[in-house]
């Protein structure tokens, strides 16, 4: 699973960046992270969202920071990826 998330960001990553996109970064809070290995599912989860080109997890700060397209993902989509893996998380301002 985690190989198969991996190669989709990776396919996702090729492609142009469409001519009127934005480069956004959020930082979220995510809350559930238990142990160590916790960031590593959080990651891939915001991994496999459409648009998304960057994700840093830190397991201290229970935080992630996220830089995606915005023509392609959104705040809201960053949120349910998380959450569907189990993790909820809100944007931390
Ligand atoms: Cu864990």
């Amino acid at each position: 699973m985690f190989k198969h998330l991996t190669a989709v960001s990776l396919a996702f990553g090729l492609f142009a960046a469409p001519a009127f996109a934005a480069e956004r970064t959020v930082t979220l809070a995510v809350e559930n992270m238990t142990c160590g290995s916790c960031p590593f599912i959080v990651k891939e989860s915001l991994s496999a969202v459409p648009g998304v080109e960057k994700v840093e997890v830190s397991f201290e700060n229970k935080t992630a920071v996220v830089t995606f397209d915005d023509a392609k993902a959104d705040v809201a989509a960053l949120i349910k990826a998380t959450t569907d893996a189990g993790y909820p998380s809100a944007p931390k301002s």
